[in-house]
């Protein structure tokens, strides 16, 4: 028999921790059966933000640290894709109601930034984070979604040729991806700045391939571009 969850905890940060890594995304889902009609990422999130959390706590208290424990445990062979992914849509969840804290940033725009997903790569939670961060230090972001490859980065830098472009990468195999997508980017338009990230991405890596900087987090990401404009 499966036993319902009581929380142990009273923190809704902990809980809202706890929902993400065991993929509750709301109150209707029926995963995990464990948790069955009680509150999700969803509800938490908004929950929290009502309380007058502010979302960078959400986010970097609950959300971060909640989806890198998924990871360790995925590594450890403790869990598995489906329990992965299901994470990941809880995480997305919470991120709905986060999102229009972050785009209100600022109004008048800075630039534009455009970011995606390299070729062969689905992984988008870090890639969103980053946009996110980005729109709301004020610039027009334009998001080429996943598994984007060169052609697309081109295209998009063709149509706004003063852009700064992001790539993110999470698979050590897509990394040569970026590689091949820095080159053409450089080759045609010598003077775009290129940010890159994700987890296996490394600062010598960001120097080898010729692409201008490396941000381990968005943070990093937002003040790279606070930089190039100040
Ligand atoms: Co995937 N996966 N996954 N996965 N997945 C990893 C990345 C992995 C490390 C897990 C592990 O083995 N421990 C491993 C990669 C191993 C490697 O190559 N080194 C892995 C694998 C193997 C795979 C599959 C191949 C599994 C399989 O099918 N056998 C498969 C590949 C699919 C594909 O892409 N073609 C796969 C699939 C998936 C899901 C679809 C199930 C899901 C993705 C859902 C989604 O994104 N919508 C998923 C998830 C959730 C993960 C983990 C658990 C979490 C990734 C994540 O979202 N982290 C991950 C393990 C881990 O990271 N510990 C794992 C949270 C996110 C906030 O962090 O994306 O690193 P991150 O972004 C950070 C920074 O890196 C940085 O800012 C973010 C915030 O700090 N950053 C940038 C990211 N992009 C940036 C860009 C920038 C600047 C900073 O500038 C432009």
């Amino acid at each position: 028999m499966i036993n319902e969850i009581i929380f142990p905890m009273d923190n809704i940060l902990e809980k809202l921790a706890y929902c993400v890594e065991s993929g509750k995304i709301n109150k209707t889902s029926p995963y995990p059966p464990n948790m069955k009609d009680q509150d999700g990422a969803d509800e938490l999130s908004k929950q929290a933000l009502e309380e007058g959390v502010k979302p960078d706590d959400i986010l970097e208290k609950a959300l971060i640290p909640a989806m890198a424990n998924v990871g360790n445990k995925f590594s450890k062979k403790e869990i598995y894709v489906p329990q992965m992914l299901m994470a990941a849509k809880a995480m997305n969840s919470a991120m709905v109601h986060l999102k229009p804290f972050f785009q209100s940033g600022e109004t008048k725009r800075k630039g534009k930034f455009i970011i995606g997903t390299v070729s062969g790569d689905l992984h988008d939670i870090g890639k969103n984070l980053v946009a996110m961060m980005i729109e709301g230090g004020g610039w027009e972001v334009i998001d080429l979604g996943v598994d984007v490859g060169t052609e697309k980065f081109l295209k998009a830098l063709d149509e706004n040729p003063s852009a700064v472009v992001g790539l993110s990468a999470l698979l050590t195999t897509t990394m040569e991806n970026m590689k091949k997508i820095v080159i053409a980017i450089k080759e045609k338009h010598s003077d775009s700045k290129i940010l890159i990230g994700g987890a296996p991405v490394t600062n010598e890596y960001c120097m080898k391939i010729g692409a201008d900087f490396y941000a381990p987090d968005p943070q990093g990401a937002v003040n790279y571009l606070k930089q190039l404009v100040s």
